[in-house]
This record gives C-alpha cells, sequence and structure tokens, in this order.
C-alpha cells in the first residue's frame, strides 16, 4: 500500500453550542499526542493548524429567528469547507478536529462536492437533525445532519453553493438516546438507518458496525465518519458539553473503529465537541486520539 497522506484541520469553533470551551477541543487533541501516534502508522501526516474563527460582535447573538450565532457559523462553515475541499483535491484525508458539531455543516459541504453519493457514519447521543423550528435551544450543533440533508435555513443548507450534500438512505446514526420529537419526526419521515443505545445493546456493536457497513458498501462512494465525543458515556468522554447517560463504552467504540478500520470504508473523519474545560486531565481528547489510532490501522499485535 502507498503511504497515505492525513491532513488535519482544527476548527475552534464553540459558537454552534452555548458551553464555552469547546473551542479549545483542537488544542487539546494535539495535546494528547495525535501527531506523534497516528506518525507511527503508515501515514505522512501534514496538521494543516485551525481555521480562523471570528468572533461575533455583542449583539449578534440571537442573530435569526432561532438560530443562534447564524452569521459567524455560516462563515466558519464556508471557510472549512474549501479548505476540506483543497485537501482532498490534492490527494490526502481529511481529519477534522472540533470545534462544536456545527463544524460538520462545513466539513460535509466540502467533502460531497466529491462524492456522488457520500456516506455518513454519525456517531453521537443526539441526531442533530434539529431545525430552527424544532430546536429546543436555537444551538447549531443539534442541525448540522438535518442541514446536510438540505433542511434548514438556506444560508447554512447552501454552503458550497449547493444543496442537499447527502441523501437519508445513506446515513447511519449510531449511539442515538436523545432526541427531539422533530427529530423523531424527520428520522421516521425521510427513513434514517438508526441505532440507537438499545439495538447496540441488544445486538452488540459487533453487528450494528457489520450491519452499518453491509448497508452503505454498495451503495456508497466514500464514507465520513462524524464522531461527537457524546457518544461515548459520560463516564469515557466527561469532557463534552451535552454528556447523556448510559453510552457507547470506549471499549465498544475502539472495536467500531477496529471495524471501520478493516473495511476501509471511511475516506474522511471529524472528532468534536471535545471540551477541555469540563474535561478531566485531558482523558475526553486522549480517548479521541486513542480512537483515531484504531481507524487508522493500530494493531496491539
Ligand atoms: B450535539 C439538543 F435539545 N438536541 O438541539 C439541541 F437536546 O452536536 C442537543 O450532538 C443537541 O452535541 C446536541 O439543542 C448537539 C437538545
Ligand atoms: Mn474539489
Ligand atoms: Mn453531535
Ligand atoms: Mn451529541
Amino acid at each position: 500500500m502507498m503511504k497515505k497522506h492525513i491532513s488535519i484541520i482544527g476548527v475552534p469553533m464553540d459558537l454552534g453550542q452555548s458551553r464555552r470551551g469547546v473551542d479549545m477541543g483542537p488544542s487539546a487533541i494535539r495535546y494528547a499526542g495525535v501527531v506523534e501516534r497516528l506518525e507511527k502508522l503508515d501515514f505522512d501526516i501534514h496538521d494543516k493548524g485551525d481555521i480562523a474563527i471570528g468572533r461575533p460582535s455583542k449583539n449578534e447573538v440571537h442573530s435569526d429567528g432561532n438560530l443562534k450565532f447564524l452569521k459567524a457559523v455560516t462563515e466558519a462553515s464556508e471557510k472549512l469547507a474549501s479548505v476540506v475541499d483543497e485537501v482532498i483535491e490534492a490527494g490526502s484525508f481529511p481529519l477534522v478536529f472540533g470545534g462544536d458539531h456545527s463544524i460538520a455543516i462545513g466539513s460535509l459541504a466540502g467533502i460531497s462536492k466529491h462524492y456522488k453519493n457520500l456516506g455518513v457514519i454519525w456517531y453521537d447521543a443526539h441526531g442533530d437533525l434539529n431545525t430552527a423550528e424544532t430546536s429546543p435551544s436555537g444551538n447549531i450543533h443539534g442541525m448540522p445532519l438535518a442541514v446536510s440533508l438540505g433542511i434548514g435555513h438556506p444560508d447554512l443548507t447552501n454552503i458550497g453553493g449547493f444543496a442537499p450534500k447527502i441523501s437519508p438512505e445513506n446515513i447511519v446514526i449510531i449511539g442515538a438516546r436523545s432526541l427531539d420529537e422533530g427529530e423523531r419526526e424527520l428520522i421516521r419521515e425521510r427513513g434514517i438507518k438508526v441505532y440507537t443505545m438499545h439495538e447496540i445493546d441488544r445486538l452488540g456493536m459487533t453487528k450494528v458496525i457489520e450491519e452499518a457497513i453491509t448497508y452503505l458498501k454498495d451503495k456508497t462512494d466514500g464514507v465520513h465518519l462524524s464522531l461527537d465525543l457524546d457518544g461515548l458515556d459520560p463516564s469515557d468522554a466527561p469532557g463534552v458539553g451535552t454528556p447523556v447517560l448510559g453510552g457507547i463504552s470506549y471499549r465498544e467504540s475502539h472495536l467500531a473503529m477496529e471495524m471501520l478500520e478493516e473495511s476501509k470504508l471511511i475516506t474522511s473523519a471529524e472528532f468534536v465537541e471535545v471540551n477541555p474545560i469540563l474535561d478531566e486531565r485531558n482523558k475526553t481528547a486522549s480517548v479521541a486520539v486513542a480512537l483515531m489510532g484504531s481507524l487508522f490501522g493500530e494493531k496491539l499485535l
């Protein structure tokens, strides 16, 4: 196999949610040794540094209805989309560090240009399928999957100049245990595949990932992994803004990453919602880095 290129892109964004601190996620992940770890594997790592995130003016909080910091999130998404686009254009694997999950709007905009049928694995306690109309919080980090389906404010759905970025039958959500009513409706209406904690407990992670791979393999030409650290149980990943009890374990997550690596299906990835201010001694960033190790082929023996 040719030595592959991974390009790291940090997105110090925290305007998609209300708990400040997640903007320090990229630093925490780098501090946990991600570059050194992945360099030990068969990859050339190019750390492109962080995208510049503009600070909004004081009166910009509720800029548009129930969409907090719409303008700043839109600008950051456009920037990220073009950086991700360049990285793929150059033949490198985009590995994006959040920042809150609103950054997936930009990642998916940049990535999906390059695929006819992009698949998405959304590893998360939440569906992130809200719109301004259904969101209980107005936080855009609860909306990126809906936005990528072309549902939501046009400033967001049209990032990169086209919509939608993905289709509902190419999505697999894994780890869901906190869904709002509007999200449930959207899941039913569009027939989105969801493995809630119930299915993970009942089938086991092995079967869940096997099924997800089978489901996506033939109909997609690339698969983006969007991993929200709150998909894991808060005991394993305490440094997140919206923790939900009863999550995926550290070990199940490793297994999932190892199986995805074996499948050779994943063509881009992002690790989001690491909040060092809420963390215990950088544990959550370290978990993220360990999972990246497995995703990129680290082996015990
Ligand atoms: B995350 C929530 F209401 N659904 O929309 C919302 F529960 O990216 C949470 O998955 C969203 O962390 C969590 O505000 C977004 C809430
Ligand atoms: Mn391109
Ligand atoms: Mn999320
Ligand atoms: Mn979440």
